[in-house]
């Protein structure tokens, strides 16, 4: 017979925390029969959080659910099928019952779970840039990298083109631009905008409009400028959830969704505006060069590193016009830095 382990102090004080837990919590148990319900319809998640989501119905009211248990891994912006209770309980108004197949699944490391989901169905990514902070081409490739490898397609926002032809000088103007172009020729699609002068916000608009978008990007490029100037309401709207829900501060740490009022939806929070920063293995970063991979299984050596190794097929493909040489200067850089910084997510923007 095998033997029984004793507890640890520390298993038996979180056994009875998570009992008490159970115990106290009476919106969690709510549990509807059939008779109680109304007809399955379909929702949209804005929210996630704990045991219960927010799915808002067709007609655009929001209704706060809790979640079958089959139900294995429900995120902000998972389409659902729900059922709205024929009485409120506990502010319990519904129960989601089935989620949708997705089109494209956002995650990050975590240091418990591996990777864990949070935000599904995003079809854009927005990779902010700027002229100051200064322009960082290794930052948008990383960025890059991080989009191909969750299939969603990016779009390279150059933010606060009012300073061109200010204070920056005509040599940096000239690299951001060349810059640029290596990013065009390889099919990725440039946005300029300034929030000062309100320039390319209109295409910005149009860009969004038909999308679920995230928008990403270092510190101070002036992201929230960009989205609070897309979506003034944005402000008010998480400060009012975080008060209302009960749950003050945790909220704005969760994935939320937001309508444009042009079209388009939007998923935010500090969290997925820090996507891409987080940890990337080297097979990732060599499949994240999309202009690399006509080249990729030509090396001379298999274990090829890319970097000095004789017969490097990327070396010769940068030498013979095949790829632009700052991009493969670029991914040397970005491999070289991974050994560096395992964890490099960051959650307190
Ligand atoms: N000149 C100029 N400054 C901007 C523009 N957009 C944002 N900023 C400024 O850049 C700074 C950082 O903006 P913020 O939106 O907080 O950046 P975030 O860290 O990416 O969210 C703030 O001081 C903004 O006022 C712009 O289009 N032009
Ligand atoms: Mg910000
Ligand atoms: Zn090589």
């Amino acid at each position: 017979m095998a033997k029984i382990k004793k507890l640890t102090k520390g298993q038996v004080r979180r056994i009875k925390a998570n009992h008490d837990k159970k115990l106290h919590s009476k919106a969690d148990k709510i549990q509807w029969q059939d008779d109680q319900l109304g007809e399955p319809q379909t929702g949209i998640v804005i929210s996630r959080f704990g045991q219960h989501a927010d799915v808002e119905s067709d007609d655009g009211n929001c209704y706060r659910c809790n979640l079958r248990r089959s139900i294995k891994s429900l995120v902000c912006g998972d389409k659902v099928l729900w059922r709205l209770g024929k009485e409120t309980q506990h502010s319990i108004k519904g129960v989601i019952e089935a989620v949708h197949e997705r089109t494209s699944m956002l995650s990050r490391p975590d240091v418990y779970d591996g990777v864990k989901p949070i935000a599904a169905n995003i079809s854009q990514i927005l990779i902010v840039s700027s002229i100051l902070p200064v322009f960082n081409a290794d930052i948008i490739d990383r960025y890059l990298v991080a989009a191909e490898q969750t299939g969603i397609t990016p779009v390279i926002v150059l933010n606060k083109i009012d300073l061109l032809n200010e204070t920056i000088k005509k040599t940096t103007q000239d690299e951001i631009e060349q810059q640029l172009q290596i990013y065009r020729d390889i099919d990725y699609e440039i946005i300029y905008a300034s929030n000062k002068t309100q320039e390319g916000i209109n295409t910005l608009r149009h860009q969004l409009s038909s999308h679920t978008s995230i928008f990403v990007g270092q510190s101070g490029v002036g992201k929230s400028t960009l989205v609070n100037s897309l979506m003034p309401e944005l402000g008010l709207v998480t400060k009012i959830v975080s008060e209302n829900s009960g749950l003050g501060q945790h909220t704005t740490t969760v994935a939320r969704l937001f309508h444009f009022k042009e079209g388009g939806d939007l998923i935010d929070s500090p969290g997925i505006r820090e996507f891409g920063l987080w940890h990337l293995t080297p097979e990732q970063v060599c499949q994240g060069f999309i202009e690399f991979n006509e080249f990729l299984g030509y090396c001379k050596f298999r274990d090829c590193k890319h970097q000095k190794d004789p017969g490097c097929a990327l070396i010769a493909a940068a030498e013979n016009n095949g790829i632009h040489p700052n991009r493969l200067a670029s991914f040397q850089r970005i491999l070289a830095s991974l050994g560096e910084n395992t964890l490099t997510s960051r959650f307190n923007d």
